[in-house]
């Protein structure tokens, strides 16, 4: 996962201190250093059996840990910095996650011309996230709606400062070093704040952005396993949007079988069908944004608690293993 795989950010520099950090560090025994669990009967193997669920190389097991921990701790710093300065501005932010191409900004567009016919006077805007071009912010400020494209070169998802000053140059002022502490409680309208997530169905479920919900798009022509095959994405979202239902017809796509995986994986998950270019299921879709701007706050700390104290768990259960596993003599 990125956070550790030597390209991650700290946040505010993007020196890459502490991705430089491990490559210099020497594994501490073969079993700490590459943990893979290879299956007897075909050879298969799988490098995510450790206990920091990632295999980095050169590093210890428990040294990426730590660095998840460090790295993911300071994003959740900011991340609590913007929960606290949307909720001074009135605004409900979500955090649209998918593979790329699955239609998130064809969908947030016709979000966008929808919610000006429900809702002339909800002020939407959006913060766009890829790794290069600004065509997608492009799109959405063709709609009329304010948009702020962010790039991240080689970062493949969006963290929690970048949000920040993304947010920043919609709202036009600077960032604010400890949430609202300025006083803009003028009683500001409510408004929505989409951020389309960069493409990318792992990396993205990890870095909490200070969103009230994570939305995750699937789209038919994917394939109705993937809720199985990048679990993490779908256990962090609120809400799945199955999109490009008007494909249904043309595909082999067993829409029963794709809700069983996103609920085998995530019970508590809201399914909706929906098509972009046809409108199909837009109603519905538009209803649960209604419902999220009136009770915003119980989602988000509902979900967020309970996945951040399912993660903090895991490990500090982990590296519990890991240490108790390097205290114990070697065995061979
Ligand atoms: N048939 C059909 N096509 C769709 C639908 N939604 C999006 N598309 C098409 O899917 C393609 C990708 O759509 P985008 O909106 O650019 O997808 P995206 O998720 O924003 O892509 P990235 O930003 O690159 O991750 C485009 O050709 C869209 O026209 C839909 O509901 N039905
Ligand atoms: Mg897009
Ligand atoms: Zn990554
Ligand atoms: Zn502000």
């Amino acid at each position: 996962m990125c956070v550790v795989c030597g390209c991650a950010e700290t946040g505010e520099g993007k020196e890459n201190k502490a991705g430089h950090a491990h490559a210099h560090e020497q594994p501490r025994g073969p079993e700490e250093s590459s943990h893979v669990q290879v299956d007897a009967q075909h050879g298969d193997l799988h490098f995510g059996s450790g206990a920091a669920r990632v295999s980095v190389p050169g590093m210890s097991q428990a040294r990426a840990i730590k660095l998840e921990t460090d790295i993911l701790g300071e994003n959740n710093r900011h991340a609590r910095q913007n929960r606290a300065h949307f909720e001074g501005h009135g605004v409900t932010a979500l955090n649209l996650v998918s593979s790329p191409g699955s239609g998130k900004t064809t969908l947030l567009c016709a979000t966008i011309e929808a919610l000006r016919r429900r809702r002339p006077e909800l002020q939407v805007s959006v913060i766009e996230g890829d790794q290069q071009t600004t065509l997608d912010a492009d799109r959405i400020r063709a709609t009329g709606a304010a948009a702020v494209q962010v790039n991240t070169g080689k970062g493949c998802h969006l963290d929690a400062p970048m949000v920040a000053q993304a947010f920043a140059r919609l709202r036009s002022h600077e960032p604010h070093a400890h949430g609202h502490e300025h006083h803009h409680h003028h009683e500001e309208p409510a408004s929505l704040l989409f951020i389309e997530n960069v493409g990318n169905l792992v990396c993205p479920a990890v870095w909490d952005l200070g969103e009230a919900a994570k939305v995750v798009i699937l789209s038919v022509t994917e394939g109705e396993d993937k809720p199985l095959k990048y679990p993490d994405m779908f256990a962090a979202s609120t809400l799945m949007l199955l999109n490009k239902v008007d494909l249904l017809p043309h595909l082999n796509f067993d829409l029963q079988r794709c809700i069983d995986a996103a609920r085998r994986v995530n019970p508590a998950i809201e399914i909706l069908q929906v098509s972009a270019t046809s409108g199909a299921g837009m109603e519905a879709w538009l209803n649960w944004l209604e419902q999220v701007m009136a009770e915003p706050a119980a989602l988000a700390a509902e979900s967020r608690e309970a996945s951040l104290s399912r993660r903090v768990a895991e490990l500090e259960a982990q590296l519990a293993d890991v240490l108790a596993a390097r205290a114990k003599p070697q065995q061979s």
